[in-house]
């Protein structure tokens, strides 16, 4: 029987040896190597306590006070506090925790904000936008017409009057602001304007930039938009979820059901618990610093790439994103984030605005400094980085890497060292 044979009390270690020394080795990847994937982050060990928490047993449908199941008094008050905390720090009437992921919290948000058929109005995937904001591939692209907006091609910046013009064309049920690989500031202002002047609903998606907006170095989109959403996941440095946020409390009732029962069932409790410590974190006066921080490390890496010859698209970047443009290198982004694998730098190849449309063309690199911010490295470190990148990239678009591979391995190594994560 399961619990004659240590089934409360074996570890992983002793049970199951092959995830286990997959985890192991995940704990050493991540210690070894400098994480520069703009979506991801080093979680504090107190969100990982609640993420490995036994109240990941609990299931529990409805909301703190209205469940479904019995037993979820201790569930109530996490969710509250996990509530209460968002709408402080986004200083906001309604907010919802329980969305599984960013993409989860967007699905309820359309089903309040338009029907099958309906018009979007999104920021073009290559030019830094979701894929569940319409893109063919997701089922938001087969429910709904997409079109989208993109970004100069000599700027690489939003150009909000053709925003206007093209939304005055299209008369978009829903204009949607935000994405996964925009280096700069979004006008969410200028965007309400113009979803109201086209009367469609306005709709941001913050999910990457949601710890600077907590953190006081990006305009909030909460007065101007009439949903956002976001991820724990990124900039905000918590478990993988999901949330959605509205300024006026009028939309609880809407999208309360929305997302249960309207896009999911029942809760993951134990990253609601992560997320409850994660937004804790994110009110103490020490996240304004880190915020400020990753904004200051960012452009530092954009600057030192931009000395190493490499084009940053839109020349710099104000949040955790840098955007390399590689096409005078000679190389394309699974080149470069290969090369840059050999030094022990993760990294993600990306599309730059106007890439081809398949991967394996794709140009641009995406580097964000989130996580490393988060070990501990400031703007030297961020200088050391950036050279060390840059000449990996002129040295590999010369032909022969193998001497910059070998020294950037060492000083990644001793960064890691020098910023040990989780010791
Ligand atoms: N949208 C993906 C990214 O930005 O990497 C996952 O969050």
């Amino acid at each position: 029987m399961a619990t004659t044979n240590g089934y409360f009390t074996r570890s992983i270690a002793d049970t199951d040896p092959t995830v286990a020394d997959a985890l192991t080795a995940e704990v050493g990847r991540q210690s070894n190597q400098i994480e520069l994937i703009a979506s991801e982050n080093l979680v504090s060990r107190a969100v990982m306590d609640a993420l490995g928490h036994i109240i990941t047993n609990k299931t529990l449908e409805g909301y703190p006070g209205n469940r479904f199941h019995g037993g979820g008094e201790n569930v109530d008050t996490i969710e509250q506090l996990a509530i209460d905390r968002a709408r402080e720090l986004f200083q906001c009437g309604y907010a919802n925790v329980q969305p599984h992921s960013g993409t989860q919290a967007n699905l309820a948000a359309f089903l309040r904000l338009v029907s099958p058929g309906d018009r979007l109005l999104s920021l073009d995937l290559a030019a830094g936008g979701h894929l569940s904001h319409g893109a063919r591939a997701n089922l938001s692209g087969r429910w709904f017409e997409t079109h989208h907006y993109t970004v100069g091609r000599e700027t690489g910046l939003i150009d909000y009057d053709e925003v206007q013009r093209q939304a005055e064309q299209v008369r978009p049920h829903l204009l949607i602001a935000g994405g996964s690989a925009y280096p700069r500031e979004i006008d969410f202002k200028r965007m309400g304007e113009i979803a109201r002047s086209v009367d469609a609903k306005f709709l941001a998606d913050m999910a990457h930039i949601a710890g600077l907006v907590a953190g006081g170095v990006h305009p909030s989109p909460i007065p101007h938009a009439d949903i956002v959403t976001c991820t724990t996941t990124k900039t905000l440095r918590g478990p993988r979820g999901g949330v959605i946020l509205a300024r006026d409390e009028a939309w609880s009732k809407k999208l309360q059901s929305a997302v249960f029962p309207g896009a999911q069932g029942s809760l993951h409790t134990q990253v609601l618990a992560g997320k409850a410590v994660c937004l804790g974190e994110a009110l103490q006066p020490e996240f304004k610093a880190y915020a400020r921080q990753i904004q200051a490390n960012a452009r530092v890496l954009a600057r030192m790439l931009a000395e190493h010859a490499i084009k940053v698209i839109s020349g710099g970047t104000d949040t955790h994103i840098v955007l390399l443009d590689l096409t005078a290198t000679g190389l394309n982004g699974q080149q470069a984030q290969e090369l840059l694998a050999q030094a022990n730098i993760t990294s993600n190849k990306n599309p730059i605005p106007f890439d081809s449309p398949k991967p394996a063309e794709w140009v641009g690199l995406r580097l964000g400094v989130s996580a490393a911010t988060t070990r501990g490295f400031m703007e030297a470190e961020f200088e050391v980085l950036g050279a060390l990148i840059g000449q990996l990239i002129a040295a590999q678009s010369k032909g022969d890497a193998q001497g910059a591979v070998e020294g950037a391995k060492t000083r990644v190594a001793s960064l890691c060292q020098q910023f040990p994560i989780y010791s």
